[in-house]
């Protein structure tokens, strides 16, 4: 069956005007576009430029299991207090195996189903190069126009995307709790100097006061410690005990994100991590068509005569590469 023709002005200006039901319906569609790297996307990213909106951007990182996804459902009741709307991306680079994990979010996230205030979406950005550096800020894009003063980004999975996550956002959250992803872990995962906020989820549990300790001690260790930065006007990473679960300590994570956005206004770094954002997304994007470029010259004559004169030594492979560099830049 054809499907009809696509039609994005008119996706754009639902997704941004439309009536809430017809809004969400639109920013799905939109983020599905994302997901599948569609050609539209080139004219869609060109509208949105114009109605950039202001949603500020909450990473949550850690182990899996440690509360992500309960922390950003409880999060996400805290800002609608506040009479925010707010947007959740359930970011899955990479994992074939995370269809359950999505699934169990889904059903966390059911509280908020039916709340207009709220635009809940998971992306899969697998089988993307570089796709969580392009796709996520995309995705972001569509968030924020749609409204969102908020937006909550979770990945789901592990490993270098977790870290990866945290330069994609304004501000972010490493959640740790007693027993998984310890400060010990999360030292040598990499994640202590991406921290902005440091949640120490099921403080329910034994453990979680040495949670805290280890991390405050780690803190005094490292190139941030407290006594420095206050010296310098740095920002120091607070550690807010919860119990996501019941929805403790959430309102107090809100205030420390405020107050983490405060200083960023205040010494610039808003900006500097936004440019970097975009700069990673330009990035990803130029390579992604260079790629592509490099790609139609295997399939031409190009870099076959390249590589006959390589083996025929009339041209060393550095000269050949340059050739290539030059000729899909051209
Ligand atoms: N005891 C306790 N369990 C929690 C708490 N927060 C979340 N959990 C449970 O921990 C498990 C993993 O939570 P989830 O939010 O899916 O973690 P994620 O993998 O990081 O997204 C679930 O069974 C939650 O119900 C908490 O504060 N205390
Ligand atoms: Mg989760």
């Amino acid at each position: 069956m054809a499907r009809r023709p696509l039609d994005v002005e008119a996706l754009v200006e639902q997704a941004t005007t439309g009536e809430p039901a017809r809004r969400a319906r639109a920013v799905g569609r939109l983020i599905s576009l994302v997901e599948d790297a569609s050609p539209a996307l080139r004219e869609v990213m060109a509208r949105l430029a114009l109605r950039p909106g202001s949603a500020r951007v909450i990473g949550l990182t850690g182990s899996p299991g440690v509360g992500k996804s309960t922390s950003t459902s409880v999060l996400v009741a805290a800002y609608r207090r506040r009479g925010l709307r707010v947007g959740v991306l359930a970011v899955d680079p990479s994992s074939p195996f995370s269809g359950g994990a999505l699934l169990g979010d889904r059903v966390r996230m059911q509280d908020h189903a039916t709340d207009d205030g709220v635009f809940i979406r998971s992306m899969a950005t697998r089988g993307h190069l570089g796709g969580l550096s392009w796709a996520t800020p995309q995705a972001l894009r569509v968030l924020s126009a749609a409204g969102c003063d908020v937006v909550l980004v979770e990945t789901v999975g592990v490993g270098q995307a977790e870290v990866d996550v945290a330069r994609l956002a304004d501000t972010t959250l490493v959640l740790l709790a007693p027993g998984m992803g310890d400060a010990i872990q999360a030292a040598k995962a990499g994640i202590l100097e991406v921290a902005d906020v440091f949640v120490v989820n099921k403080a329910d549990r034994d453990g979680a006061d040495r949670v805290v300790s280890d991390l405050r001690h780690m803190q005094s260790l490292g190139p941030r410690s407290p006594a420095q930065a206050t010296v310098d006007g740095e920002w120091v990473a607070p550690v807010v005990k919860t119990v996501a679960a019941r929805g403790e300590g959430a309102d107090e994570v809100v205030d420390r994100i405020e107050e983490h956005a405060a200083w960023m206004g205040e010494h610039g770094v808003l900006e500097q991590r936004r440019r970097r954002r975009a700069a990673d997304e330009v990035e990803a994007i130029a390579l992604t068509a260079l790629r592509a470029r490099i790609g139609d010259l295997r399939d031409g004559e190009a870099l076959d005569q390249l590589a006959a004169q390589v083996v025929a030594g009339a041209l060393d492979p550095y000269s050949a590469a340059d050739r290539l560099v030059e000729a899909v830049s051209a």
